[in-house]
């Protein structure tokens, strides 16, 4: 039986993904090249330093570590500005009425984000105290699409991973469930998602009898 909801935090419960892009684009632009909305979908769920590799690497610079640090530190100092204007008003369409109904069937929740600002985003948009776990970057060592995050949010939820379900909207952090050992809701196309259980627009498109489906659903 499903016992627990695991939820990534950007692009699934709030929208941050456009700060992220912001900020790096940012970056890219000083040091002299660009990076497009198409570019950054490679980067959702993804760590902010293998993140900065990744832009590095588009933009053909090779930087010392010391710059490499100083640069995610930029990065995130200009993303702490951008997110510091959010409010409730940021949290995804769906959200708040799914979490009314998953209360109401006592299901276990945790957020599992490779974000080290995962506790700062909840806080900005009233929701840290709606989630009985709160794995992010600061608790792990390896990001998605290594399953480490959502085993250790299984952990102190006290639950198996078969009784888990995983929220996501990133092609990495879809991969990390099913790594896993647990089901998958995607959240977005069906044609990028390839590997969750059930593909939904947004939470607003899907009901917890949904999600109490797919673990009765026989698997090859
Ligand atoms: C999020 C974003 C990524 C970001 C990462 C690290 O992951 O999707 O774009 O690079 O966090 O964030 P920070 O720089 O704040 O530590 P998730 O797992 O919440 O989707
Ligand atoms: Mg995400």
């Amino acid at each position: 039986p499903i016992k627990a909801l695991l939820f990534d935090l950007d692009g699934v419960i709030v929208d941050t993904a456009i700060y992220h892009y912001q900020a790096w684009r940012r970056m890219a632009n000083s040091l002299g090249f660009d990076i497009t909305e198409e570019f950054n979908e490679q980067l959702k769920g993804i760590s902010r330093t293998e993140s900065l590799e990744i832009i590095l690497a588009h933009g053909g610079l090779t930087v010392s570590e010391d710059h490499k640090l100083a640069l995610a530190t930029q990065k995130n100092e200009w993303y702490l500005e951008l997110v510091s204007q959010m409010t409730p008003a940021a949290i995804l369409p769906g959200v708040t009425d799914f979490f009314v109904a998953v209360k109401t069937a006592h299901l276990k929740t945790a957020i599992g984000s490779v974000s080290k600002n995962a506790r700062l985003i909840l806080e900005r948009i009233g929701m840290i105290d709606d989630f009985d776990s709160i794995i992010d970057g600061t608790k792990i060592s390896r990001g998605k699409p290594d399953p480490e995050v959502f085993l250790k949010g299984a952990a102190e939820l006290h639950v198996r991973p078969d009784e888990c379900v995983v929220f996501e909207d990133a092609v990495a952090g879809v991969e990390a469930a099913k790594r896993g050992g647990m089901l998958a809701v995607g959240i977005g196309l069906p044609s990028v998602l390839t590997q969750a259980d059930l593909v939904v627009p947004s939470l607003a498109k899907l009901t917890l009898e949904e999600v109490f489906t797919l673990s009765a659903v026989e698997r090859p």
